[in-house]
């Protein structure tokens, strides 16, 4: 049976209308003439209405769309020129009538043609199955996916970059020295590649269960944080094809709008910190847009009374709270003072100045507060503005704020004199109130709690050797040669807390009570997880003072890892470092390929691998390059112009 044609104004002729299901043709076949006529005579009305819709919709042409970078928004476009006061009505005569009138034609025609092809375009449309457009609707889905991901690559305004000096090599002329980098070199191919193998996506691995791991500072996120802070040890050692593998899985799937609670701190450190260093050593953009996007997620942290920011923040609802063991509620030292690093240098990369004025903020508010005895408190309520339990510790909840306090000088280039001044009395009321010697002539770093002294020093408080080496230049009254001299002793006192155990690896914290000294005594205390501490104050003091005990201390570490805490799936953590027959936790911790495996490997190689005059660790061993901004400025930041 064949279908009349339609003959409609323009005379040409629209092919046959196919308007029954295509799984049932037979229907189409059984249509009578009388219902094919009502058909047409909709279609002919639906017709005229379009033209009719031409000549009363507004013109489109007074509209302009204007790109501002950013965001489209349409703007209404007038001509001033012309009847501004009455827009809307034109009278049209003489060589002007005879161009409306193509004008109108031409539009005229095109409407046909567009009307035409719709059609056309439903026709084809109803013959297809219902998976076939099920497919096209998916494949539209995923263009519209491509393009926003595209759109959030967008390039970020370029900034100078800094001089990138001493980002590979390293080769140390003394063939043992490099037997034993290699060796170094090949622990972490050994970490990498199981958790490549059993762990890949998740936050870490587990190296005996053989499966991914992750712990409540990651929330429940699988973010892939071993992945993004091994990515510079793997770029520093020359791993370029697992480095490729790592940046791949960022690139596809590394996303931050997951209705998870995460730590702000860790993520900074290990995240912001890992894809910045990323970022500079390889110049690759992707790193950098990461940061970026992470870093918004976490700015909603800041919406407290004070400015302080919450410790965990919920990425997509963005709703932060503290943590509940934290002195009433309070918000922690080693928290929100660990942020300005990263901080600065988001400032710098996107000349966004908000990063940069959430972290002064904090500092200008730590600096008007009442200290006792000169120290901070670990804990800080963010409703009050108020100081929480009286608790001073260089460890665990304190440590690296004094870190970033030092190191915000140096990457400032030395001049952010405001935070070397706070760093050097910090360090003055520590020195005076917590560091003590032992009767057996070792210095050791003790906690203020309650009012008094407790002689008890944190596995973490060792990385303070390093810190009091790296600020011994340029400390007050000229007394680098007595904080060099400090950062040894520390090296030393954390060096014996590793040797006086069976596997001479050292416990989590340590006491120096009577006869006991640099030894753990509660069971609870006795563990080992793969932490870096001890190894980067080692390595620093190496780089200032290259005494060779640093490297033999360092080598010693290495191969109590290798014996004790190698597993065929990686490397594990050990519970009791006093017990000859190890016992694992069964944990490969991201932080032992971002900075234990890091350190050590820096230990072996020679001063030119990312030398301390051009780079600024952070507290996650991701380094930054100093922010040389002498012709340059920093949005909004007079203070390390
Ligand atoms: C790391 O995540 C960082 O070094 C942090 O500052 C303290 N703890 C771990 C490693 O022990």
């Amino acid at each position: 049976m064949t279908t009349p044609a339609l003959l409609p104004l323009s005379g040409r002729r629209i092919p046959p209308l196919n308007l029954g299901p295509p799984s049932f043709p037979h229907h189409r076949a059984t249509l009578r003439l009388s219902e094919k006529f009502i058909l047409l005579l909709i279609l002919s009305a639906f017709i005229t209405l379009c033209f009719g819709a031409f000549f009363f919709l507004p013109d489109s042409s007074k509209h302009k769309r204007f790109d501002l970078g950013l965001e489209d928004v349409l703007i209404p476009h007038v001509d001033a020129s012309k009847g501004a006061k009455n827009p809307g009505v034109f009278l049209i005569h003489g060589p002007d009538e005879h161009r409306h009138r193509e004008e109108e034609e031409r539009l005229r025609n095109k409407i046909r043609a567009d009307h035409e092809k719709a059609l056309e375009e439903a026709k084809e449309k109803l013959k297809k199955s219902r998976e076939e457009i099920r497919a096209e609707i998916q494949t539209e889905k995923n263009k519209v996916v491509q393009e926003m991901k595209t759109k959030e690559k967008k390039p970020l305004p370029p900034v100078p970059i800094p001089n990138l000096i001493g980002i590979n090599g390293g080769d140390p002329e003394d063939n043992d020295i490099r037997k034993k980098r290699e060796k170094i070199k090949e622990m972490m191919k050994h970490a990498w590649d199981n958790y490549r193998m059993y762990g890949w996506g998740h936050n870490e691995l587990r190296p005996i269960a053989k499966k991914g791991h992750s712990t409540n500072i990651f929330g429940n996120s699988q973010m892939g944080a071993t992945i993004v802070d091994a990515l510079d040890t793997l770029y520093i050692m020359g791993l370029h094809d697992e480095f490729g593998d790592g940046q791949k899985w960022i690139e596809e799937n590394l996303d931050f709008s997951v209705n998870s609670e995460v730590s702000v701190f860790e993520v900074n450190i290990r995240f912001i910190g890992g894809l910045l260093a990323a970022y500079y050593l390889s110049g690759e953009e992707i790193f950098k847009i990461k940061a970026v996007q992470l870093a918004e997620k976490l700015l909603p942290a800041f919406n407290t009374p004070t400015g302080i920011p919450w410790a965990m923040v919920n990425l997509k609802s963005g709703v932060g709270r503290n943590w509940g063991w934290a002195s009433a509620g309070s918000s922690i030292l080693a928290e929100f003072g660990t942020l300005h690093m990263e901080f600065v240098h988001l400032s710098y990369l996107t000349g966004d100045p908000v990063y940069y004025k959430k972290v002064m903020h904090i500092r200008k508010l730590l600096q008007k507060m009442d200290r006792p005895n000169g120290l901070y408190p670990n804990y800080l309520n963010p409703r009050t503005g108020r100081w929480g339990q009286y608790h001073t510790s260089v460890g665990g909840l304190g440590d690296s704020f004094y870190e970033y306090l030092l190191k915000a000088w140096l990457m400032s280039d030395k001049t952010d004199h405001e935070a070397r001044k706070m760093y050097d009395d910090a360090i003055e009321a520590i020195e005076k109130h917590l560091i003590k010697k032992s009767r057996g002539g070792l210095t050791f770093i003790g906690e203020w709690k309650n009012g008094h002294l407790e002689k008890k020093m944190g596995h973490l408080a060792c990385f303070a050797g390093g810190m009091f080496a790296l600020g011994a230049d340029g400390s007050r009254m000229d007394k680098a040669g007595h904080y060099l001299e400090l950062g040894a002793e520390i090296a030393r006192t954390c060096h014996e807390s590793y040797d006086r155990t069976a596997l001479k690896l050292g416990p989590e914290s340590f006491k120096f009570d009577g006869a006991v000294e640099a030894v753990a005594v509660r069971q609870a205390e006795k563990y080992y997880i793969l932490r870096p501490e001890v190894i980067e104050t080692y390595w620093y003091l190496w780089r200032f003072t290259h005494d060779p005990r640093y490297r033999q201390w360092g080598w010693e570490a290495a191969l109590a890892i290798e014996k004790y805490c190698r597993v065929s799936g990686g490397f594990s953590g050990v519970k009791d470092v006093y017990s000859s027959t190890p016992t694992h936790d069964d944990v490969q911790q991201s932080f032992f390929l971002a900075e234990t495996l890091k350190y050590l490997y820096l230990l072996f190689s020679s001063d030119d691998l990312l030398p301390l005059d051009h780079w600024v660790f952070n507290t996650e061993a991701h380094p930054l390059p100093v922010l040389h901004l002498a012709n340059t400025t920093l949005s909004g930041n007079p203070a390390v112009r």
